[in-house]
C-alpha cells in the first residue's frame, strides 16, 4: 500500500498532536461485521473473552484497511448494559480483555506498516436514560439515578485507563444527562490517577476524552431533546479533544448538525455514520463507494476533523474513507477548532437549546452597553420568593407550579430560577421531582436552570437531574476557602456555571470595600488555582434592600454598582448578577413603586456592567415611562 512508507517515518505522537497533524481515521462497524462470522444474537462484548480470535481478526482488517485509531470492543461494558446477560461481575475483566485485542492490532500496525494506531475506549450510552421517564404516568420518575449510572461508568473507564488506552470515546449520545454521568466518572478516575502518582502526575500519558452524540430523526435533537449546539455546551466542561455525531441518518443525513456543531465547536468534530439508514430487514445499504461519495462534502468543506462508520460499515467501507483521505491535496487546509469566544467571553449555557450572551461590558459615556446580552432569570419557582409556588409544592400540585415556570419563558425569562429551600420540605426530594417533571416539558426546558439551594448537597442533587448547562446558585466563602473549592470542584466536574455569592467567614460584604476584596480572592482561586473558565463566574455583590429608614442602607444601591463596575474592569471574563427584587422590599404591597426602582436600578446597573438579574420577568416597566418626579425620587 502506497501510503505504508510515508507512514513509516512517523514519529510517534500523542493522540491530540496526532489531530493536530493530520486528517483521522478511526474505524467502521463491530456489531454488523461480528454478524459476518456466523455469530447471531451475541453479547458482542463476551465476546473479547470467549472469542477472541474473531475480535482481533476484525480490528487487524481495520488495522489493514488504514485505521489512526481504534475503537475497543466495550460499548456495552458497563454493568447496567450486562446485567440482562447476568455478566455484571465480568466488567473488568471484558474491558480488559477488549483493550489487549486492540492493544496487539495496533501493535501489529506499528510492525507491519510502522504506522501509530491509538486506542479509544469505547464507552455506549446503556439502554437507560437519565433525562426521560419510562413511565408514561410518571413522568418524574426514572429507570436509574446519576450516581448509579456513574459507578458503572467508573468501574468501566477505571479498567480502560488502567490498561492504557489513548482516549476515552464517549458516543452514540441520546441523552446528554448520561454522557455528563460518564464524564463525571472519567474526571473521578483521572484525578484518582493524579493523586496516585503524586509527584509524578506531570509524567502521567494524557487520557483524551472524546464525545459523540446520535441525533434521532430529522429535527437534528438528541432522543431527549437536545440540540447539536445545546449538546455541544453541555460537555465543554470537560475540554473534550473532539465532539462529533455518529450512527442515525447516514452519512448525507449528517451534514447541516456537522455544520452547525463545527460553528460552536471549540474543539474536534468527528463523525462516524451507519452505512445509510435501515432497509426493512434493518441491514444497511450504503457500499463504500456510496458512502465516500456521500462524505466528499465533509472534506471540501472541512467539516470534520476524524471520519469514520458506525453501524453496516465494514473494513472495505474503511478502505475507501482511507483511499478519500490520502488522495487530498498535499496543501489540503483542515478544519480549525473555532475559537473560544467569538468576541469578547461569552456566557454559554443550555436546557434543550443553548442560551449565548456575550459579555456586558461597562460603557464609558459615549458607547452604549450591549443591553441586549443582559441575562434575565425568572425568580418565582421559589418557595421562599412566591407564597403560591410555596403553596402549590406543599400541596404536589406539581402542574401548576410548573405552568409558573411556563409562563416566566412565555414573559421572557432566559433562565429558571429553582429554589426549594424550605423547612418543612425535603429540599433534596423536591428539586429533583421537580427537575425530572420540567425536563419533561420541552416548552419550559428548552431554556436552562439555576439550581438555587443554600444547602449544597440540594445542588449537587439538582445538577445530576439537569442534561444541559445550568447555572449553580450559589457558592461563597462564608464557610472558608476548604468548602468554597470542594464546591466550585463538584461544579467543574459536573459541568456547571455558578454564581458566588459576596460573603466570607466574617458575612456578607455590604460596602465596596469588602466587595472588592472578596471578588478578588475568590477569583484567584477559581480561576488561578482550580482552572475556572472565568466565563463561567458570574458575581453576585449582594442587592440590599433600600429605604428602609436605616440612614446607613441609603448607600447601599451606589456600592453595588460601584462595585460592578470595578469587577468588570479588573476580573476579566466574569459577568454579574443580583436578585432584583431584594432591592425593594421595603414598599412590599406598592407593585408599581416596585418595579419602577428596579427598573430604575437596572438603568443604572447595566450600563456598569451588570449581565443578570434574578427577577419577575413580566415585570419590567419602560424606564421612559416612569414619571420624572418618581425618576427622581428614587435616584435620591
Ligand atoms: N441573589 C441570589 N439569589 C437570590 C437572591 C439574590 N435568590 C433569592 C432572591 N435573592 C431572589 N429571588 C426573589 C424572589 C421573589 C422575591 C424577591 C426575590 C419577591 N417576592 C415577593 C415578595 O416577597 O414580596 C413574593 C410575592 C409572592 O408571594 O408572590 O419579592 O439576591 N444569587
Amino acid at each position: 500500500m502506497h501510503y505504508t512508507v510515508v507512514r513509516a517515518m512517523e514519529k510517534k505522537m500523542t493522540l491530540r498532536e496526532a489531530f493536530e497533524s493530520k486528517m483521522m481515521l478511526l474505524d467502521g462497524g463491530m456489531g454488523s461485521v461480528i454478524q459476518t462470522y456466523g455469530i447471531k444474537g451475541a453479547n458482542n462484548d463476551m465476546l473479547s473473552i470467549e472469542k477472541p480470535d474473531i475480535i482481533l481478526d476484525i480490528q487487524r482488517r481495520y488495522v489493514d484497511a488504514g485505521v489512526d485509531c481504534l475503537t475497543t470492543n466495550t460499548f456495552s461494558s458497563q454493568r447496567v448494559s450486562q446485567h440482562e446477560y447476568h455478566q455484571e461481575h465480568r466488567i473488568a475483566e471484558m474491558n480488559r480483555a477488549a483493550v489487549k485485542i486492540a492493544k496487539q492490532a495496533a501493535a501489529e500496525a506499528m510492525e507491519k506498516y510502522g504506522r501509530q494506531v491509538y486506542i479509544l475506549g469505547d464507552v455506549g450510552p446503556t439502554s437507560k436514560m437519565l433525562s426521560m421517564s419510562e413511565d408514561v404516568n410518571d413522568p418524574a420518575s426514572r429507570s436509574i439515578t446519576f450516581d448509579e449510572l456513574e459507578d458503572a461508568y467508573l468501574e468501566q473507564i477505571q479498567v480502560l485507563i488502567e490498561e492504557d488506552v489513548d482516549a476515552i470515546l464517549i458516543e452514540t449520545i441520546f441523552d446528554t444527562l448520561n454522557a455528563k454521568a460518564a464524564a463525571s466518572a472519567f474526571t473521578k478516575v483521572m484525578e484518582k490517577r493524579a493523586a496516585k502518582a503524586g509527584d509524578k502526575a506531570a509524567d502521567l500519558k494524557p487520557v483524551e476524552v472524546m464525545f459523540s452524540m446520535t441525533v434521532s430523526d430529522a429535527s437534528g435533537r438528541t432522543l431527549s431533546g437536545q440540540t447539536v449546539e445545546a449538546f455541544a455546551v453541555s460537555v465543554m466542561h470537560m475540554h473534550p479533544l473532539s465532539i462529533g455525531l455518529n450512527c442515525g441518518l447516514g452519512a448525507d443525513g449528517m451534514v447541516p448538525y456537522l455544520r452547525r456543531m463545527g460553528k460552536v465547536a471549540p474543539c474536534y468534530i468527528s463523525c462516524h455514520p451507519n452505512a445509510g439508514l435501515p432497509n426493512q430487514f434493518g441491514g444497511y445499504d450504503d457500499t463504500p463507494e456510496d458512502m465516500v461519495r456521500l462524505m466528499g462534502v465533509y472534506l471540501d468543506d472541512k467539516l470534520v476533523n476524524m471520519i469514520g462508520g458506525c453501524c453496516g460499515t465494514t473494513p472495505e467501507h474503511i478502505a475507501a474513507m482511507r483511499k478519500m483521505l490520502d488522495a487530498l491535496p498535499a496543501d489540503y487546509e483542515r478544519r480549525k477548532p473555532a475559537p473560544k469566544y467569538a468576541t469578547s467571553p461569552l456566557l454559554r449555557l443550555a436546557g434543550l437549546e443553548p442560551l449565548f450572551k456575550e459579555q456586558v461590558r461597562p460603557s464609558n459615556g459615549a458607547d452604549s452597553c450591549n443591553a441586549e446580552d443582559f441575562v434575565k432569570v425568572g425568580e418565582r419557582c421559589n418557595v421562599a420568593g412566591s407564597k403560591k409556588f410555596l403553596r402549590l409544592i406543599n400541596e404536589k400540585n406539581y402542574e401548576e407550579a410548573l405552568d409558573i415556570a411556563r409562563k416566566q419563558v412565555e414573559d421572557g425569562a432566559d433562565v429558571i430560577d429553582v429554589n426549594m429551600d424550605d423547612g418543612l420540605l425535603d429540599a433534596t426530594a423536591e428539586m429533583q421531582t421537580f427537575l425530572n417533571l420540567l425536563a419533561s416539558d420541552p416548552a419550559i426546558s428548552r431554556v436552562p436552570i439555576m439550581v438555587d439551594s443554600s444547602r449544597f448537597e440540594v445542588i449537587e442533587a439538582g445538577l445530576k437531574c439537569a442534561q444541559g448547562k445550568c447555572i449553580v446558585n450559589s457558592i461563597s466563602l462564608k464557610m472558608g476557602e476548604q468548602a468554597f473549592i470542594e464546591h466550585a470542584r463538584t461544579i467543574k466536574r459536573l459541568g456547571g456555571a455558578v454564581i458566588v455569592m459576596l460573603f466570607d467567614e466574617e458575612g456578607q460584604a455590604t460596602n465596596y470595600e469588602r466587595r472588592v476584596q472578596i471578588a478578588a480572592r475568590a477569583y484567584d482561586i477559581m480561576v488561578k488555582k482550580l482552572g475556572f473558565d472565568p466565563s463561567d463566574i458570574i458575581y453576585d455583590p449582594n442587592v440590599l434592600t433600600v429605604a428602609t429608614g436605616m440612614a446607613e442602607h441609603n448607600a447601599y444601591a451606589i456600592d453595588f454598582i460601584r462595585a460592578v463596575r470595578w469587577i468588570m474592569d479588573n476580573l476579566p471574563g466574569v459577568r454579574i448578577s443580583g436578585g432584583l427584587s431584594n432591592l425593594s422590599f421595603a414598599f412590599r404591597g406598592n407593585n408599581y413603586l416596585r418595579e419602577a426602582m428596579h427598573t430604575t436600578f437596572l438603568h443604572y446597573a447595566i450600563p456598569n456592567g451588570m449581565g443578570m438579574a434574578i427577577m419577575n420577568p413580566s415585570a419590567i416597566i419602560e424606564y421612559k415611562t416612569i414619571p420624572l418626579e418618581l425618576r427622581m425620587a428614587i435616584t435620591a
